[in-house]
């Protein structure tokens, strides 16, 4: 797990992913995006994790895409090496849950990176942005999609247009940010999220990722449906069975991922 631009840590089932560019404000080069994936399919592949946390400095999660990289980049560039787009499969096939972590700058495609991540937990300095129309140019993996759908248009709108910043109250009033905390307190408050979600039985944990993504991606009709199956399944599981005679007990539940 030796890398060059993060630093990639587990401990009680949780799997802590630091970005780690300090001079260039976490700016996402090929180098860290290519780590990134790495460290991602290890996490997912490693039977002891079960939660996985992203996050950056105390000053930035990530302000973006590395523009000096991708300044004298083409349109032949972009697409032959399809840009971005091995992250997004990445995380597309992820099934255990990641929180994003965010203190500072989360701006362009740190703010998509975070967006990408099923919970985004803030510290009261993180600051969010789509700011790419600074540069002439546009957000390229979810900034005009996801955090429409977060934000919803006018603000998306806003920030995309105009490059604004989004403070972290503002970005917990608008449905980004699930909590804010006190940035002294993030990585305390980001891993006691995860232990909590990494007592619960798996299997019920990775249904639950499954159904509220799936609400993005089809009609509501669907979705129930679709929640409705997986609830129903999840009777087939012993860890069902342990956590209802559990609570009829008083006590607390034994999950074995079964
Ligand atoms: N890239 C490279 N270096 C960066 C950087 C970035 N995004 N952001 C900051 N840095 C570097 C600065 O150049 C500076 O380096 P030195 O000059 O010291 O060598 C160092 O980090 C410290 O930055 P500042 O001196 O600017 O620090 P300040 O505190 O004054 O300002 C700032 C912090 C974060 C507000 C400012 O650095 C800033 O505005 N940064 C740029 C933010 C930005 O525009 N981000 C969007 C980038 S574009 C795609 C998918 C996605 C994308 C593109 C394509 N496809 C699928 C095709 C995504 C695009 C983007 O994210």
């Amino acid at each position: 797990m030796a890398f060059k631009t993060l630093i990639a840590d587990v401990e009680d089932h949780v799997f802590l992913i630091k970005l780690n560019r300090p001079d260039a404000m976490n700016a996402l080069n090929t180098e860290l995006v290519g780590e990134l994936n790495c460290a991602l399919r290890e996490a997912e592949e490693n039977e002891k994790v079960r939660v996985i946390i992203i996050t950056g400095s105390e000053k930035a999660f990530a302000a973006g895409a590395d523009i000096k990289e991708m300044s004298e980049k083409t349109y032949v560039d972009v697409i032959t090496e399809d840009l971005f787009g091995s992250v997004t499969e990445e995380f597309q096939r992820l099934r255990k849950p990641v929180i994003a972590a965010v203190s500072g700058y989360a701006l362009g495609g740190g703010c998509e990176l975070a967006m990408m991540c099923d919970i985004i937990i803030a510290s009261d300095t993180a600051k969010f942005g789509q700011p790419e129309v600074n540069l002439g140019v546009m957000a390229g993996i979810g900034g005009s999609q996801r955090l429409t759908r977060f934000v919803g248009k006018a603000k998306a709108m806003d920030m995309n247009l105009t490059g604004r910043f989004m403070d972290a109250q503002e970005a917990e009033r608008s449905g980004l940010v699930s909590r804010v905390v006190p940035a002294k307190k993030l990585i305390e408050e980001a891993t006691a999220a995860a232990q909590k979600i990494a007592e619960k039985s798996m299997i019920s944990v990775m249904a639950i990722k499954e159904s509220v993504n799936r609400s993005y991606e089809t009609t509501l009709r669907e979705g129930l449906l679709f929640e409705r199956r997986m609830f129903h399944g999840l009777f087939a599981t012993e860890d069902q069975k342990e956590g209802m005679a559990a609570f009829l007990d008083k006590r607390e539940p034994q999950f074995r991922d079964k």
